[in-house]
């Protein structure tokens, strides 16, 4: 069924959707690049810090955690069979996404785009692409074994569609700059 299939994916990206929005939340203080430009333009740019990151990550990790504690109970209620992480792989979901958001900044900044400008397509997948390498680099086993290629077609599917919903909510509720 699609519906399964669609909260399979969900809940398997859960750790790689969440380091965004809670770097949101948490973002500020000292840009990663510290500031660093390269020719006339800025490495990263002011929106990538080192708090915003670890929160990211953090939040990422804890949310695996959660999902944990209730994958038995939620896949009965739902009649799905919903994975668990192992640390490492929740590591490489969480902290990938961070990166691919970085890496996103970092040719944003090399193209020519201002902090806070839109990149169709690279803002809606870089946390995705950024996720699923971590994930598959730290623990391959649990990667293919979790990502079947069905799963996949949902996950790259369905975030797009996730990403620009709750941009523009975070953006009408006064805590992002920009709806995307
Ligand atoms: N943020 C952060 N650290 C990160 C990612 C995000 O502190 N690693 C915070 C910043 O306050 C940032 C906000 O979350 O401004 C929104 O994130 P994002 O839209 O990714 O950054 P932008 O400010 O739009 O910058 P960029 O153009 O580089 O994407
Ligand atoms: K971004
Ligand atoms: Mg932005």
């Amino acid at each position: 069924m699609v519906i399964d299939l669609v909260v399979v994916a969900f809940w398997t990206m859960l750790p790689a959707y969440v380091p965004n929005n809670a770097a949101v939340l948490a973002g500020g203080g000292a840009p990663i690049d510290g500031g660093r430009t390269w020719g006339d333009r800025r490495l990263l740019g002011d929106g990538k810090t080192w708090r915003g990151t670890a929160a990211g990550t953090l939040a990422g990790v804890a949310v695996a955690l959660a999902c944990n504690a209730a994958a038995g109970p939620v896949s009965a209620m739902l009649g799905v069979s919903l994975p668990t992480f192992p640390l490492i792989a929740a590591v490489g979901l969480a902290f990938g996404a961070m990166v691919g958001d970085i890496g996103a900044s970092f040719l944003k900044r090399r193209s020519g785009r201002q902090r806070g400008a839109a990149f169709p397509g690279l803002d809606q997948l870089d946390f995705v692409v950024g996720a699923l390498v971590f994930a598959a680099a730290f623990d391959l086993p649990w990667f293919l074994g979790t990502f079947t290629l069905p799963v996949l077609g949902a996950v790259l599917v369905l975030t797009p569609i996730l990403h620009v919903t709750t941009n523009v909510a975070a953006y009408l509720l006064g805590v992002k700059n920009e709806p995307w």
